[in-house]
């Protein structure tokens, strides 16, 4: 019986659970619980067939922007930093339930199922729930002081407990708490987020272990008429900047199907609600292709991820949702300089709280967070993370970590030099520095060439224990004026030979397409079995060796100046493949793409990144048809 993995492999929670069996009779009752749950309000009417997609055929792109430089997702790029919390009628057992035969079982958020808790037991834990100390100000005051620009909340948990009056059941806090009844605890944190100027995003999750609709593929359709409409909730109730999906994976007990054709669905009617939502990758399949960003847990990736923005979401302690024993925090240099190394890949960091059972955030929580906060506003060192990036210029050093804003790029050092010795920062691509300066120092910082970089080497102490940031002015290398172009020339033939005339010619102003299951690139070219060959050139506007990232389901060939550099023919599910090759700034460099959809998923992406050009989709001004 599948189920998340047990303790001791806790540190692969942060993966999709795996099928597991040590726990097959104790979760085999724990689904005869679930499946006989509370009385349920009857059902809406079942919705459309699942294989219905609202806006999808042939014809329809899904690709609407490209979320690396979208005016959409300007803010979340921006922001760089927020507050996750984990809050729900889990909250109420503090992390601990004591058994009818007297035994004490542990969990926080996945207590119900860790410890067989019967559902009509778990039931009157969430009658006595009563957060009645819950302070929206408090919180949105806590994240400020943090630091952090966005605040997501678990609206729905596995566990099916909605935190708003939902209409679809009476499974909620609204009707079935001991919580005051005219409150309503999201709309008192939207309305103190938005006092606050702070963005708030809604955690969701399709994976239910209470509706008893779930389960059943036969009922599964209720489920998700259910939760279609709660999701409609929440936006036209709450107008969220952000949408979190978890629960995507494959597993049991209840099973759970939700498939990639699922979340295409899902998100095609979210955007269709709210062009301007930012939507995770766990709508889908937690894929590269899936939502607008990448969603790595308890982990930091140790460079920027190919073909998709990303965010590393992480807990203060061990546990998502509160557990009073759980006092293994996490120190506040150890989470600034997370933040760190993650805004200097190019990344966003999700740092969660999880109040107690009356709504309180846990000191030490709120201590750590200001402690960030207090780094943060420290002699501008903010700069170092908001608005902030991959460096790029620079190889990512021993001694610290390296974010690029602008011409100027920030040495957070962690291992400050003794006096006299130096840092070295080696180079990707020639540069020049301009100027450097400690911040909250006045201290020097000699700055000389060396090697494959510079060295640096400071008069004076480290500021700052966490982190001292040295801030250096640079002059990145000349580059050419962006370009005129209007994009590529695209054959597209109605096979996935390249055989006879294609069925459209047309000029794609970018390769940034997610044609999915239904969709094609026309109406008159179906959703299997076509290919598009795109000609043209590709004007770079530095020199240097760029990274070229195709994206791509189901085969895709490249060639640069007639030379192939990625050769992904095999069909396949949607994958990166990447190549590098050396541009010149201003040179046309003939560019050819041959891509195939055989049948199912089709996706096809090119991106670039080079030391100067963080990663995004080839922009049009930078193609030619010819
Ligand atoms: O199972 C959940 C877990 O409880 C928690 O919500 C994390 C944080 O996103 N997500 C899932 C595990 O990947």
């Amino acid at each position: 019986m599948p189920g998340r993995p047990h303790r001791f492999l806790r540190s692969f929670r942060s993966r999709p659970p795996r099928p597991r069996h040590g726990l097959c009779v104790l979760l085999g009752l724990a689904l005869a619980t679930i499946l006989t749950g509370p009385g349920l309000p009857p059902a809406a009417a079942a919705p459309a067939p699942r294989t219905a997609s609202p806006a999808a055929g042939p014809g329809t792109d899904y690709a609407t922007d490209d979320p690396f430089t979208a005016d959409r997702t300007t803010w979340w790029r921006q922001d760089r930093f927020g507050m996750f919390i984990h809050f729900g009628a889990y909250s109420q057992l503090e992390g601990e339930y004591t058994r009818s035969d007297g035994t004490v079982c542990r969990d926080a958020e996945w207590i119900k199922r860790s410890c067989a808790i019967p559902t009509r037991r778990y039931e009157d834990v969430a009658q006595g729930f009563d957060p009645s100390a819950f302070d929206a100000k408090a919180i949105v005051k806590a994240a400020q002081d943090a630091g952090q620009r966005y605040i997501v909340i678990t609206s729905k948990h596995h566990d099916g407990y909605a935190m708003w009056p939902t209409r679809q059941n009476g499974w909620n806090l609204r009707d079935h708490s001991s919580f005051d009844r005219r409150r309503d605890i999201l709309a008192e944190l939207k309305s103190a987020a938005d006092d606050a100027g702070i963005k708030l995003g809604f955690y969701y999750s399709i994976w239910d272990w209470h509706d008893p609709d779930f389960a059943d593929p036969a009922t599964f359709p209720k489920y998700e008429k259910r939760m279609y409409a709660q999701l409609k909730e929440l936006i036209d109730g709450y107008h969220p900047d952000l949408l979190w999906f978890d629960g995507e994976w494959d597993t049991d007990n209840p099973v759970n199907r939700w498939s990639s054709r699922d979340g295409e669905r899902l998100e095609a009617y979210l955007r269709g609600l709210d062009p301007g939502l930012v939507i995770n990758n766990r709508v889908g399949k937690r894929r590269v292709v899936d939502g607008d960003y990448g969603t790595p847990e308890q982990e930091i990736p140790d460079a920027p991820v190919d073909g998709q923005l990303w965010e590393s979401c992480m807990t203060l302690n061990d546990h998502w949702g509160y557990a009073r024993y759980d006092q293994n925090w996490k120190s506040p240099a150890t989470l600034t300089r997370n933040l760190l190394d993650i805004a200097g890949r190019g990344g966003n960091y999700l740092l969660n709280v999880g109040p107690d059972r009356l709504g309180r955030v846990p000191q030490p929580s709120v201590d750590r967070l200001r402690a960030i906060g207090s780094w943060l506003r420290t002699a501008g060192q903010g700069r170092a993370v908001y608005g902030a990036g991959a460096a790029g210029l620079v190889a990512e050093p021993s001694w610290g970590a390296v974010s690029r804003r602008g011409n100027t790029l920030y040495a957070s050092v962690r291992s400050w030099p003794a006096a006299g010795q130096s840092l070295h920062l080696g180079a990707t691509t020639p540069f020049r520095v301009t100027g450097a300066r400690v911040l909250g120092s006045d201290q020097r910082i000699t700055v000389t060439e060396a090697g494959d970089g510079f060295d640096l080497t400071p008069s004076g102490a480290a500021p700052d224990p966490t982190a001292s940031v040295i801030a250096l002015t640079v002059k990145p290398p000349a580059s050419a004026p962006p370009g005129d172009g209007t994009g590529l020339k695209a054959e597209i033939f109605a096979n996935d030979t390249f055989t006879g005339p294609p069925a459209v010619t047309r000029t794609d102003p970018t390769v940034n397409h997610a044609w999915r299951y239904a969709g094609s690139p026309d109406p008159a070219v179906p959703a299997d079995h076509f290919g598009v060959r795109w000609t043209g050139s590709l004007k770079p506007r530095h020199s240097e060796t760029y990274t070229l990232t195709t994206v791509s389901d189901d085969t895709v060939r490249v060639w640069i100046d007639g030379r192939l550099v990625i050769d992904s023919a095999t069909p396949h599910e949607p994958r990166v493949d990447k190549a590098t090759v050396a541009l010149r700034a201003g040179h046309r460099h003939t560019l050819r793409i041959d891509y195939t959809e055989r049948t199912g998923e089709a996706h096809m992406k090119l991106l670039w990144s080079s030391p100067s050009q963080t990663q995004r989709i080839v922009p049009r001004s930078q193609l030619s048809p010819s």
